[in-house]
């Protein structure tokens, strides 16, 4: 039998991390044969819902679930972790200045950085989800320097899902025959859902979106504009924020990212730039990914046209800004 693999998730309190510890615990990040103790991070005036998490945990029975820890305190949390899907953080109020909510995750993310720097198993693997995504993994990458940085990643999972949902919706075609969608860039507004690259599996073999849609006008606005705005869409519709998606597609970016994607299938993830495609190394960017035991490559030589190039400068522009930002909040 397998050893137990310790997964951290921290805000585990909130609404993703109600959606996520149930799939990690039935076995949708790792695999149905691979047990798994959860190790549950929140904060203090949340310890006794917190609590109430764990007693659901315990009520369910889940076979793999071969512990719980809930804490509050982020060394307990990080201890011996194998895997950390960092969920929790300091959301944007009305009212409050972009500078004071990045000045908030940056404290936060400067912590939480080192408690999994000297705390954490040395090979752990780290996906934050909590916004502002790329620029939070920036800084608990530059106070956790004795991580490989290979191992920080963003989610930006869900959105290269989204992408998948609205052409297989537009195609009407099942959702598992489209592939190789990419997002590109900042986990925000600015992101660049690119389909030019993307096939769906028909009966007759692999068939370009681009050609199968056969309206590039939709595909270039609407479509765009449709995946970039989901997450206020959820939002405008359930008074609340994307959570069962956003728990499904980290289980989809830790599962791909340790058992691989299948061959020919490549998924978004935001890694570390080393100036691929001529973005600016340094950031941590949505690049089109193939992982393969437990390490992801950026897919190179794809063809960037002139439309797809001013999108990804203009998201990294925002994220060189971010980045910007996120450093003056450290003095
Ligand atoms: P909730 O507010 O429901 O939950 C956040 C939890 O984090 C709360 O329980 C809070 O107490 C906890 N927390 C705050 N500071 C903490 C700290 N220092 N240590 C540990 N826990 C702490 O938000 P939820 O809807 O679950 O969303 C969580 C985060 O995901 C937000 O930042 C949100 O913006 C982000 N999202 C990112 C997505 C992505 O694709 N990358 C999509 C979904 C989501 O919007």
């Amino acid at each position: 039998a397998k050893d137990p693999v310790r997964v951290l998730v921290t805000g585990a309190a909130g609404q993703i991390g109600y959606a996520l510890v149930p799939m990690i615990a039935r076995g949708a990040m790792l695999g149905p044969d691979q047990p798994v103790i959860l190790h549950m991070l929140d904060i203090e005036p949340v310890a006794e819902a917190l609590n109430g998490v764990k007693m659901e945990l315990v009520d369910a029975a889940f076979p793999l679930l071969r512990g719980v820890v809930a804490t509050t305190d982020a060394v307990e949390a990080c201890k011996d972790v194998n895997i950390a899907i960092m969920v929790g953080g300091f959301p944007r109020k009305e009212g409050m200045e972009r500078k004071d909510v990045m000045s908030r995750n940056v404290s936060i993310y400067k912590a939480q950085a080192s408690a999994l720097e000297q705390h954490a198993s040395p090979n752990c693997k780290v996906l934050v989800v909590a916004n502002p995504a790329n620029t939070n993994a920036l800084i608990l990458k530059e106070f956790a320097p004795s991580i490989p940085e290979k191992n920080i990643t963003c989610l930006t999972r869900l959105d290269h899902n989204r992408a998948l949902g609205q052409i297989s919706e537009r195609l009407h075609v099942h959702v598992g025959d489209v592939k190789n969608v990419i997002i590109w860039g900042n986990h925000s507004s600015t992101q660049y859902p690119d389909v030019n690259h993307a096939t769906v599996s028909t009966s007759t073999g692999q068939k370009s979106v681009r050609e199968l849609v056969g309206d590039d006008n939709w595909l270039n606005t609407e479509f765009i504009a449709t995946v970039q705005q989901r997450g206020a869409a959820i939002i405008k519709a359930r008074k609340l924020s994307s959570a069962l998606s956003a728990a499904s597609s980290a289980c989809d970016h830790i599962r791909d990212w340790v058992l691989g994607t299948p061959k020919g299938t490549w998924v978004s993830m935001g890694v570390y730039s080393d100036g691929s495609y001529g973005i600016q190394p340094g950031l941590i960017y949505s690049f089109p990914v193939t992982c393969e035991k437990g390490e992801w490559k950026i897919v190179q030589g794809l063809k960037i046209d002139e439309f797809s190039r001013g999108k990804l400068d203009a998201t990294a522009k925002e994220l060189i800004e971010e980045k910007a930002l996120a450093y003056s909040c450290l003095n």
